[in-house]
């Protein structure tokens, strides 16, 4: 098995303060995977479940420059996506676990989420194509909605996205892809499977690419207002790539980063700068979602099975 070594040299920096709902948001989604993790380690989950430990800032940042009637296409690495979409944890729980109440009724698990205008998907490079089609759709209907697609750095080896690519730029659409490239794909870094940067890749279609280093939520989504609603009003596709780290595994239990590269990403997270930086709010906060992520495991693993129609 390959050793994976390397350093990046970006650190996590600065945060400003946050709102408590931002605060929220992003300790609701630490504490939802880590209990995920949890009730694997009991016995409790079947199958795989990708986290986005570390990463949880991203659709934090982006929730408030998205209207409920855009659409979101997400990934195998999804749960941040959905909460910062819907406050509803027990629904996506028991749509992993396959108790009564789930989104889709424990058909599609942690990967494959429908519900409104929001799906995810774990075939990599199956959304950007769909985001194009619907991104059409939303530009004939007139009103200034756009799609919205995250994909990993690995994904941008499929052939689908370039395709996609040059659709959304030759037909002016409203669509977004959000790339978190967190350097590796499952087990590959990066740099032993792409020739060239995901920059020159939008580049080469005409397509404007921004990146984002750092994890201050604030500072960050400042700078993204002016260019969504750019997509949004004038119908300009934007590749936005956020150099970002997993804290976590690729799945469950498939890590085979060399130690410094974990702390590498340790050493990024936003987690215990925030709570050094503002320990009040922070443990405040922390203790209030905490208590409510139990509280939704509790509830959700005394449900009965779900059914559907087959
Ligand atoms: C078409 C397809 N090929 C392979 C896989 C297996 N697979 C799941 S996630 C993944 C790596 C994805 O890497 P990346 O796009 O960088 O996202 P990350 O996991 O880093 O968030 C692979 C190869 C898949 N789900 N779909």
């Amino acid at each position: 098995m390959d050793v994976i070594v390397g350093n990046r040299g970006v650190t996590a920096g600065g945060v400003s303060p946050l709102a408590d709902e931002d605060l929220g948001l992003l300790l609701l989604i630490r504490h939802f995977e880590l209990a995920l993790l949890d009730l694997f380690d009991q016995g409790k989950l079947n199958g795989t479940t990708h986290t986005c430990l570390g990463q949880e800032y991203i659709p934090v940042v982006l929730r408030p420059l998205l209207d409920e009637r855009d659409y979101v296409f997400s990934n195998h690495r999804g749960h941040g996506h959905y909460l910062a979409r819907y406050d509803d944890p027990a629904g996506l729980l028991a749509e992993i676990m396959g108790r009564e109440g789930a989104i889709c009724n424990g058909v599609g698990g942690s990967q494959h989420i429908l519900r409104g205008t929001y799906m995810s998907t774990g075939v990599q490079g199956q959304s950007l194509p769909i985001a194009v089609g619907t991104a059409m759709h939303l530009e004939r209907g007139g009103q200034p909605l756009l799609a919205l697609a995250y994909i990993g750095d690995g994904t941008w080896g499929e052939g689908s996205v370039y395709e996609a690519l040059n659709m959304a730029q030759l037909w002016r659409l409203p669509l977004v892809v959000v790339v978190e490239n967190n350097r590796i794909a499952q087990s590959t870094p990066t740099e032993r499977q792409m020739s060239g940067t995901i920059a020159d890749r939008a580049r080469a279609f005409g397509i404007r690419h921004h990146r984002i280093t750092g994890v201050d939520v604030e500072a960050i989504r400042a700078d993204l207002v002016p260019l969504v609603a750019e997509t949004r009003h004038q119908n300009r596709p934007l590749v936005l790539e956020f150099d970002t780290y997993r804290l976590g595994p690729h799945s469950k239990g498939d890590d085979n980063r060399a130690p410094e590269l974990i702390r590498e990403a340790e050493e990024h997270d936003w987690h215990p700068v925030y709570a050094a930086r503002f320990p009040e709010q922070f443990d405040r906060i922390s203790a209030v979602q905490s208590r409510r992520v139990a509280e939704v495991v509790a509830d959700v693993t005394a449900r009965p099975l779900s059914t559907w129609e087959q």
